[in-house]
């Protein structure tokens, strides 16, 4: 079945004649990704396919209005510094209709864009200078968008980095329980009642007026950048489903959580769960120099903060998806997002012991 839909949904797009192949592609948690590949071989050309996962995005058609604004603003900000479009954004590839997007005879939303060749994505950065990089084009896309008019944004998900809302998601799915699995995980839930407080930390800043509302990415995984396969140059941010008004800081953070642990984002293991505070700074370095003069002092203050609150947000989503019964993220093993909650929680406890050391990081640079 899946076969046939896959065959009907790209014969529905202005893709070039020829044979093709399709298979899955990427390690994304939120969509389906396909690499589809048009006369596999020496000449081949490759796209992306995929479907856009309806239970997290309620409105797909809006999203893609959303990405259809934000690489077209893209494009003109590349163009004028001299940069290449179409390999520096993503770009939608159309339906034969005309949309950028196609509905299979079962409601699913699904584009292609073009692939971005010569390009890696890595999981894990393999060293220091690779995730100075990365925080390079996070902090390059921030600035690219800087001018773009935010109201004209749809909120893809609503409260997406709503630390509270998520602490609050999180007390809901245990009041209800609906997995039954309440009792497995008291002393997670223990953890984060700690931080009943500490979760308004950002937004309080914001509605005090000391930092202020951008467009930003919202989920700067390293994998959701594409680095140039000989320089490992940031060549272009990729995953634009979640770009709404948000904070610098919750940027930082989302790439640090991921890329300064020392262990993969579900490792069992805890002991092998550490902040890396050599990943830290060059990170820092490459995000704070692109977003250059445009980073106030307090906002740079905060972005220690933004770290771990980020990895204490995202602990919590696993964790009430856990509870809530694997709803939201993909799993690939029993309690996987146990585990992924247990090593975000962990990671709070190591951010927390580094804290000193994060901050100077930060005023030095
Ligand atoms: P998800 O929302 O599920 O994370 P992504 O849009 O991040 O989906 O895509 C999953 C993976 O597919 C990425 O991490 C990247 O490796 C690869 N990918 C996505 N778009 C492109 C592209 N245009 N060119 C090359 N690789 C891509
Ligand atoms: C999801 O889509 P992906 O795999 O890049 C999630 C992020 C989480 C991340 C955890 C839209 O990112 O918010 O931080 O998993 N994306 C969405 O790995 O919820
Ligand atoms: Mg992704």
């Amino acid at each position: 079945m899946e076969n046939k839909i896959l065959h009907d949904v790209i014969a529905q797009f202005t893709l070039p004649e020829g044979e093709y192949t399709v298979a899955p592609y990427g390690n994304g948690h939120i969509n389906v990704t396909y690499c589809v590949v048009k006369n596999p071989g020496e000449n081949q050309q490759r796209f992306i396919l995929q479907r856009v996962n309806r239970y997290v995005f309620k409105e797909p058609v809006k999203l893609i209005e959303n990405v259809e604004q934000v690489t077209e603003f893209l494009r003109g900000v590349i163009a004028g510094e001299g940069g290449d479009p179409y390999r520096e954004t993503l770009t939608l590839v159309p339906a034969k209709d005309g949309k950028n997007y196609v509905i299979d005879e079962e409601g699913e939303l699904w584009r292609v864009y073009l692939f971005v060749e010569q390009t890696i994505s890595r999981d894990l950065p393999d060293t220091t200078e690779l995730f100075e990089l990365s925080g390079a084009a996070f902090g390059k896309f921030q600035r690219q968008l800087s001018a773009f008019p935010a109201e004209k944004l749809v909120e893809t998900i609503v409260d997406f980095h709503n630390t509270p809302a998520r602490f609050e998601q999180l007390m809901d799915a245990i009041r209800r329980n609906d997995a039954g699995r309440i009792d497995d995980v008291q002393e997670e839930i223990a953890f984060c009642m700690k931080y009943q407080q500490e979760v308004h930390t950002l937004l309080d800043a914001l509605k005090a007026g000391e930092i202020p509302l951008r467009v930003t990415h919202n989920d700067t995984k390293l994998n959701n950048v594409l680095l140039d396969e000989t320089t490992g140059k940031g060549v272009c941010v990729i995953d634009l489903d979640t770009v709404m008004p948000g904070l610098a800081a919750y940027d930082f953070g989302d790439s640090i959580r991921f890329g300064a642990n020392t262990a993969a984002e579900d490792e069992t293991d805890l002991e092998k769960v550490q902040l890396s505070l050599p990943m830290f700074e060059a990170f820092a370095r490459g995000f704070v120099g692109e977003c250059g003069s445009a980073m106030g002092q307090r906002e740079k203050e905060l972005l220690p903060m933004g770290a771990k609150l980020m990895t204490l947000e995202c602990g919590m989503r696993f964790l009430a998806d856990h509870l809530n019964g694997d709803k939201y993220f993909r799993i690939h093993r029993e309690n996987h997002n146990l585990d992924r909650a247990r090593n975000q929680f962990q990671l709070v406890r190591r951010m927390e012991e580094k804290w000193d050391e994060m901050m100077a990081i930060i005023r030095s640079i």
